[in-house]
């Protein structure tokens, strides 16, 4: 919304994450009171108040407010970085969140700290010291008992975190050519991966890990906060840095394979589904939201021109997991 030069009211909601016995904050009535009905019942939400309608999910959400606000459009004009620029902003919503997953609910510390920060936004003020550990407490565990739904477990710790590992490393090469992923100004890639890299960059355990592995992640956070003085640009696969390439190398050599595996496990029914990659074994039970994700991928894959699949597939090495 900065990027775009919208203006808007931020507010907090807390859909059910607040025990039954405990008050709930006036702070987010206004905007319980917008969501209810709300499906899927899931943030982030725009309340539109040209037609009263309210909306979520991140990436329909950004095409829509492009459609209405071209002026400073955040999906690529050139069909071939558009796509790419998809894939990339799906990766980062929906794989880089077992990342963030694993290491938020999967330390003892970091959660503590972060459901503090997370319940202490939503309660807002005028409450007492127990009732906001009550709160925090509640939050924590009710996320950490959704880390296997997640994928995020204690099996698949190796592949995540070699996916994080080659991540900040592929970032940190970024800036060898561009300012972002596909140039001067960001996309919606850049978005997708600000929204998971700065929880990463703000829990204490990856923010030890980035600090030594992915320092140059923290002035390309810095510069997409509030992006409002960057001007637009151009884009075309000719200007893209290794880092970028890298990026979507990993999309290809890891978030497609699962996205494939899962597809299958989601079409035969089954109960879960394993694959490896580079000897890491990852299992999860079947995602049917990640089915539909993969089912737009593979249809914007196909709505492309010949030549435009070509420039796709010279990058990402392969496009058979796309066909
Ligand atoms: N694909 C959706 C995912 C949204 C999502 O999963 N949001 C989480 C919070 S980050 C949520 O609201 N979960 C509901 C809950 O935990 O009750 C998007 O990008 O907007």
């Amino acid at each position: 919304m900065r990027y775009k030069r919208l203006p808007f009211d931020w507010m907090p909601a807390t859909l059910d994450w607040i025990p039954e016995d405990l008050p709930h904050p006036p702070l987010c009535d206004a905007s319980n009171r917008k969501l209810a009905g709300l499906t899927p019942r899931v943030v982030p939400a725009v309340y539109l108040p040209g037609d009263g309608s309210i909306r979520n999910e991140s990436t329909t959400l950004a095409y829509l407010l492009d459609e209405r606000h071209p002026e400073r459009g955040v999906v690529p004009k050139d069909p071939v970085v558009a796509f790419c620029s998809d894939l990339l902003e799906d990766m980062a919503d929906e794989w880089l969140v077992k990342i963030a997953f694993l290491y938020r609910w999967g330390n003892d510390l970091d959660a503590a700290y972060k459901s503090r920060i997370v319940t202490g936004e939503f309660l807002g003020g005028n409450y007492p010291q127990a009732l906001f550990e009550k709160a925090a407490k509640h939050f924590a565990s009710r996320q950490q008992s959704r880390m296997p739904l997640v994928g995020a477990t204690t099996e698949n710790a190796a592949l995540i975190l070699m996916s994080f590992g080659r991540l900040l490393s592929a970032m940190n090469r970024i800036s060898e050519k561009t300012t972002f992923i596909f140039g001067d100004a960001p996309t919606l890639a850049d978005f997708g991966f600000y929204g998971q890299l700065q929880s990463l960059a703000t829990d204490p355990t990856p923010w030890t890990v980035m600090r030594q592995e992915g320092l140059g992640v923290f002035p390309y956070l810095q510069l997409l906060e509030d992006a409002s003085g960057i001007e637009p640009t151009n884009m075309s696969m000719a200007a893209l840095s290794a880092g970028s390439v890298e990026l979507l190398r990993l999309a290809a050599e890891v978030y497609l394979p699962y996205l494939r595996a899962n597809d299958k496990a989601v079409a035969a029914n089954e109960q879960s589904f394993a694959l490896e990659v580079k000897g890491l074994r990852y299992m999860q039970a079947p995602f049917k939201y990640h089915a539909k994700c993969y089912r737009i991928l593979r249809e914007k894959f196909a709505a492309l021109q010949q030549t435009a699949r070509s420039q796709v597939e010279a990058t990402l090495g392969s496009v058979e997991l796309l066909s």
